[in-house]
């Protein structure tokens, strides 16, 4: 089953919005597979981020992911990749739909709550940085009135 790496930023941690966007991830029926709060180094900001070290928005990317602790999980479910990134919306809030998390919670770019993984690719890199044991092991009991 497909896997995505969602982060809940700094802001989205000070603003007390763990709670709703959990729940927006467990209420479509997806797996919660990995959850830890999280402060992370500059470096290890800088690893996530790493395709992005050529652009001008880079050092302020960084500096707002090491301002405080982060939220990180691994979510498990069919194309949870693509509609992680529908729930969350468009990367500029401005441009995000109502009903998504960003069109729903956020104002500027550089302060849009929330990460999710782009591809299964992307994902799979994502959660073996952050979560270098792995998922963990558990199979919702509800997965036969989810799935057909
Ligand atoms: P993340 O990775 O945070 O889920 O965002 P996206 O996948 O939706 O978008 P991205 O990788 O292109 O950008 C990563 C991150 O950089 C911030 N950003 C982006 C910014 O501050 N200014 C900008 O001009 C852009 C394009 C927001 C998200």
């Amino acid at each position: 089953m497909e896997q995505t790496f969602i982060m809940i930023k700094p802001d989205g941690v000070q603003r007390g919005l763990i709670g709703e966007i959990i729940c927006r991830f467990e209420k479509k029926g997806f797996t919660l597979k990995g959850l830890k709060m999280i402060s992370v180094e500059r470096s290890f900001a800088e690893k996530h981020y790493a395709d992005l070290s050529s652009k001008p928005f880079f050092n302020g990317l960084v500096e707002y992911i090491v301002s405080g602790p982060v939220v990180a999980m691994i979510w498990e479910g069919k194309n949870v990749v693509l509609t992680g990134r529908k729930i969350i919306g468009a990367t500029n809030p401005a441009a995000a739909e109502s009903g998504t998390i960003r069109g729903d919670y956020a104002i500027d770019i550089g302060r849009n709550v929330i990460h999710g993984s782009d591809a299964v690719e992307s994902a799979q890199k994502e959660i073996a940085l952050w979560f270098p044991d792995g998922p963990v092991n558990w199979q919702s009991s509800v997965h036969p009135w989810i799935y057909e």
